[in-house]
This record gives C-alpha cells, structure tokens and sequence, in this order.
C-alpha cells in the first residue's frame, strides 16, 4: 500500500501553507514496490497541470516541489505505476484507480506585513445604535434634507422592559460620546481593538445602507466626536476598526438618492447623475441590481472609475480620510463579493496613508479556498485581506459546547491552520457570536427551539437552562481566549445578554443590570491574555481531543500555557505531560503537582481550567 499525511512534517515539510518559490519537500509512504512515483500539481489561478517526479528513497518516495513565484492555490495528489504497469492513485479520500480523487491544497502565499497588534489583543465588537446613550448635540436623524428618525431622547426607553421589545426599525440612540464615556469599562476588559459596526450617515439603525460615506450619522455624533473617540481610545491603548461597506449604498444615499433626500442628483433620478455608473439598472430607473435582492441597498459596479477614485484611489479617498480622523483598519463588509483587486487595492491604500492599519474581510467559510461566483476567490495571499471573521472556529466551537465531539473541532480547526498563511491564522477575528447570529447565552442554554415569531422574541431562558447556558459560555471564553487570533466579544454577551437572531440579538447594553460574576471572569481571561505572551502569539498543539474534553497547548519562546476544558456531563480524567513541577489554574488560583512529567487531574462537567 501507499500512504501520505498532509500534516505531518514526515511526508509534507513545511507544515501548511508556504511562500511563493520555497520548496516543499514530499514524500510518500510505500510498502510495496513501485516502479515510478509522481506528484499531480494542479493551479488553481495559473490555470496549470504539472507532474513531478519522485525517486526512491529509504522510507518511500521523495520529490520536491518548488511553489510558484506568485500567489497560488494547488491541489495536488499522487500517482504510482506498479512493476506489473496498473497505476493507482492516491488522494484525500484514498487510494483507487480514477484520476481525480479528491486532492490535498497546498496554499502559496507572499510574504507581506501583518500588524501583529490585532490577533495578539481582545477585540469588542459594539453595534454603535445600542451600546451606551448620552447625549447628542444637535442629535437629529437627518439623512439629507430629510428627518428620518426621532430625537433619541423622543425613543423609548434605553433598555425595554418588556421581553421582545427590540424591533426590527427602532433607534435607541446609542452615540460615540456615549462609547467615549465606556472608554474606561473597555480597558477594564483588556480590550486593544474596538470594532464598530457602521457609523456613517444612512437612514437605518444598522447603517449598513450607507448615505454619505463621508459623513458620520449626526445621530451618532460629529466628525469631531468621532477625532475624540480615537485619541481617547488610543491614549488607552485601544485601536479602532471601521466598518466599510463598499459592495453597496443604500438607496436613499446621496448617490442613488431614489426618494431625493439629497439635492443633488442621484443616480435612480437621472441618467446625466455624476454617481449613474456605479450602478447597474435593467432597465433604469426601476430595476437594479442589490445586494441578494435588497432592494435597499443597491449594489455599486466596483469597477467604475469614479467609484474607485472615491472609495479608494484619490488622495482623499474614503479610505484613507476615515484614516486620518484616527481610525486604525477597516472590516469589509461581504468581502466575498468584492472583486480582488478592489480589496488590494485598499491594502495598498491603507499601507501607504497608515502603515500599521490592519485590513479585516468578512468570509464565512475557509477563506483559503472559497469559491465565489463560479471562481476561487482570494482574500489572504498576502496582497488581500489581513485576516478575516473566523465564522468556522463559531461553527465548530458551538458544535463541541453543545456535546458534540472535540475531535470534529479538532480536525476543522487544523484544517484552517493548515491552509491559512501563518499570519493570517493568528489574525482571525475570533467570534463565538456577531450582529448576525443569535447571542451566544441563548444558543448555548436554549433547550428547545422556539415555535413561533412572538414565542422567539418572548424566549428568556428559564433558571436551568440559565445555568447550562453560562457554564457552557465561560468555557467558550476559555477557549476563546486560548485560540490564536483575537478574541472577539460581541458587546453585552461578556454581560449576560440574551436574544434569537436579528432584531433580538441587538438588544441595549444592560447597564447597572450586568451579571457581575460573567463580567468578572472575562476580565480575568482579557487579563491573562494580556499578560501572556504565549496566548497571544504562542504555537498551537492539541493535547487530547476526544469527546467533550479538549486540551489545548500554546507555547511561546519561554512559556506554555495549557487550556484543559471539558464539555461534557460527567467529570474527565486527564493527564497531560508537563514539563515543571507544579501548575496552577491561572483563573483559581488553585495548584497541581506534576509526576514523572505528568499532571492528572480531573476536570468537573462543563468546567475547565487554564494552567500556567
Ligand atoms: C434586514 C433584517 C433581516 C432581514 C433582511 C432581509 O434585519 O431580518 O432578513 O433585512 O430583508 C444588514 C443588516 C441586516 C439587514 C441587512 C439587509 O445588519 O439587519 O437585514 O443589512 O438590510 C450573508 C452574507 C454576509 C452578511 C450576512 C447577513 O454573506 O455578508 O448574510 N453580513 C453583512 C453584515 C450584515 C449586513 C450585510 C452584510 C448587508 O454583517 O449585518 O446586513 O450589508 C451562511 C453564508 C453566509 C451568510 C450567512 C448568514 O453561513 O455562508 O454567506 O452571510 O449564512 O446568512
């Protein structure tokens, strides 16, 4: 028989993804003669088929491949004559006889700076409408001429009191001066980056229609609020990313202007309108394309001149005005639906007006290989994005919280790892929950799914469910705060918040109402993330994954920090070699000794600990 293993280095070295033009040495494992050996090299953007010739070798058979000088997605697998002339093939999924079994990837990255700050430190995530009141001078919700939305002081109460309450279209008048004024409560959470969901002029409370790209909404403060948000953030060692929606405006914007909130001419309005490219209308005025088929928000034509120049190419582009007033990086909103060179050519902006500025896509899948309208697109070859919103670590984290198998995190995870470039691994945006899920407490303490419209929005968890629920989210932070990347905590859930998807997961931060023991214990894990070098950045190894218990090891130069986890019902047994004499639980304080190199301890149900 053949054999091969794509992540050890004994048949593939390096480990994961390389850089244009090194070598990549292979070999296969054979107990039987062969007569010739080959490597199939197929290129996913160059569009080429190669073969490399293996030799013999002691173990089995070797070859070199040496990647590509530019930026390239491979698949590969393997082919053998037998001396009797029969030819077997080898691939993913096994050895058989048709030419095109499923192939491993080999990614083929360039070498380019990643701001290290971001993946190293916390990240909160505030969806600006809901996060903290105060006042507003002048707040009125005007997009344009026109008065779209109350006074906030004019809106309900901050925190609604009945279960439910957060509908689809209401403001609550959430503010910058009122993020500036929980500046202090940000770094009590160790938090380094703050990423806000729009903030631009538009006439919805997410704001993903943008109006005025160039406009801060007035109902969230001023452009000098927005200077002041930064310094105050920055002085507290805190970054600021952006949300940039650039795949679509939103229709009442100054741009499309359908309803004419705006006295200039839009483009639904005539034909001779500056912005009547960067758009698609068939036939105009009436039909357009939007994005999956809202109609709300128009989709732009990236390719049109002008809309480039604005965005991105002029001096005083979007991107690099909003730069300049202070902001540290940009999110993209459906990164997945931007072309390319687009989304480099932002980088490229970024690099040069804010060398450090730190460049996030939004991808759901394994960004490495996703296919887009019909083509791979690229996100993280090194002329893309830096990182991008790691839905797969939700999906498979949820998964295991939930009682599914460690082994399954395990298996999606390395996969991630081994496709992604090594820096763009460590500069995910780690998220157990978003503005686009449901809140994590009640995805992992809801016992049954609710029946209907009004009973989802009524769902408050009942006390056991409550319990289940909180057990499960401090050993998800646990995790999260253990895994490379930043660890992201979508605003309120380090509080105890509760709610099904949108509207309901975008309830008010319940200020005064926290629960104060959850807030406590994410302090203690951002504090721990702060100080440890080897959570930041540290190399990543599986100690034991199987069933609810999960192990984890991160090591740095000089330090090893061990995350021991159990999701299960009953209390686990473990050992786990350990180099010292005596670990402690850095989150109880409390000690183990270690025996001939080994720690045994027994985790409790749904517990962990996080040894140093
Ligand atoms: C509003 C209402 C919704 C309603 C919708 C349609 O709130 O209840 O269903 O309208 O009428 C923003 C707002 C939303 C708003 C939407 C449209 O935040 O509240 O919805 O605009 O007005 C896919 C995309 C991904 C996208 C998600 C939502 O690939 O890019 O869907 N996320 C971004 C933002 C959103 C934002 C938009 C895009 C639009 O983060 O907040 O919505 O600018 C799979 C797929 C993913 C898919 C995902 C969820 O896993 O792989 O591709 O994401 O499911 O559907």
């Amino acid at each position: 028989s053949v054999w091969f293993d794509s992540r050890d280095v004994r048949y593939k070295d390096p480990f994961g993804a390389v850089s244009c033009g090194a070598e990549v040495h292979f070999t296969l494992g054979a107990d039987e003669p062969l007569e010739a050996c080959c490597l199939l090299v197929r290129q996913e953007f160059a569009g080429l088929e190669q073969e490399v010739p293996f030799s013999p070798s002691g173990d089995g058979w070797k070859g070199v491949l040496t990647a590509p000088v530019e930026p390239e997605l491979i698949w590969y697998a393997f082919r053998v004559r037998r001396p009797d002339g029969s030819l077997l093939w080898l691939g993913r999924n096994g050895c058989g006889g048709e030419a095109d079994r499923q192939r491993w990837q080999l990614t083929v990255y360039e070498p380019t700076h990643t701001p290290d700050w971001f993946g190293r430190g916390v990240t909160y995530q505030i969806f600006p409408d809901r996060f903290c009141r105060l006042a507003v001078p002048d707040g009125h919700g005007m997009v344009g001429q026109r008065l779209v939305h109350q006074r906030w002081d004019d809106t309900p109460q901050w925190q609604p009191d009945k279960a439910g309450e957060i509908r689809n279209n209401d403001y609550f008048g959430g503010s910058l001066l009122g993020i500036i004024s929980k500046l202090d409560y940000l770094q009590s959470l160790s938090v380094s980056t703050l990423y806000l969901c729009p903030i631009f002029e538009a006439d919805s409370n997410h704001r993903y229609n943008t109006a005025d790209y160039r406009r801060i909404d007035p109902m969230l403060g001023t452009e000098e609020d927005f200077r002041q948000l930064c310094r105050e953030a920055h002085r507290r060692g805190i970054r600021v990313l952006l949300d940039g929606v650039f795949n679509h405006t939103g229709s009442n914007s100054r741009y499309f202007n359908a309803e004419g909130f705006y006295p200039e001419l839009g483009a639904a309005q005539s034909q001779d309108s500056l912005y009547f490219d960067w758009y698609s209308f068939h036939p105009w005025p009436t039909d357009y394309d939007a994005w999956w088929g809202v109609r709300t928000l128009p989709a732009v034509n990236e390719e049109a001149p002008t809309y480039r120049d604005f965005i991105v190419r002029s001096q005083d582009s979007v991107v690099r005005h909003w730069l300049r007033q202070g902001a540290d990086g940009w999110r993209l909103d459906v990164a997945d639906e931007l072309p390319d060179d687009f989304i480099a050519e932002i980088r490229q902006a970024m690099e040069s007006e804010k060398p450090d500025s730190f460049l996030l896509g939004e991808v759901w899948e394994d960004g490495s290989n996703k296919i887009a309208y019909s083509h791979r697109r690229r996100y993280l070859l090194g002329r893309e994005t830096h990182g991008l919103m790691n839905y797969p670590f939700r999906t498979a984290a949820l998964a295991w919280l939930r009682g599914g198998d460690a082994s399954a995190f395990r298996r999606d995870m390395e996969e991630v790892r081994e496709n992604y470039p090594p820096a763009a691994f460590h500069s995910g945006l780690n998220i157990l929950g978003t503005h686009d899920t449901p809140r994590l407490l009640t995805m992992l303490g809801a016992a049954r799914t609710p029946e209907s419209k009004d009973d989802r929005a009524a769902y408050r968890l009942s006390p056991e469910e409550l319990d289940m629920g909180l057990a499960r989210l401090r050993l998800g932070a646990l995790l999260l705060y253990s895994f490379p990347g930043s660890p992201t905590v979508f605003y309120g859930d380090e509080a105890g918040m509760q709610g099904f998807e949108d509207p309901l997961n975008r309830g008010t931060y319940p200020w005064g109402q926290e629960d104060s023991s959850l807030l406590a214990y994410f302090r203690q894990l951002g504090t721990l993330r702060k100080q440890r070098l080897s959570l930041q950045c540290g190399d990543i190894g599986y100690l034991y994954a199987v069933g609810g218990g999960l192990v984890l090891r991160r090591q740095s130069e000089d330090e090893v920090t061990v995350a021991a986890m159990n999701a299960g019902m009953q209390p686990l047994e473990l050992s786990i070699p350990w180099a010292g004499a005596l670990a402690k639980d850095a989150l109880t304080g409390q000690h183990f000794f270690a025996r001939n190199g080994m720690l045994r301890l027994t985790l409790p149900p749904v517990g962990g600990v996080l040894l140093v």
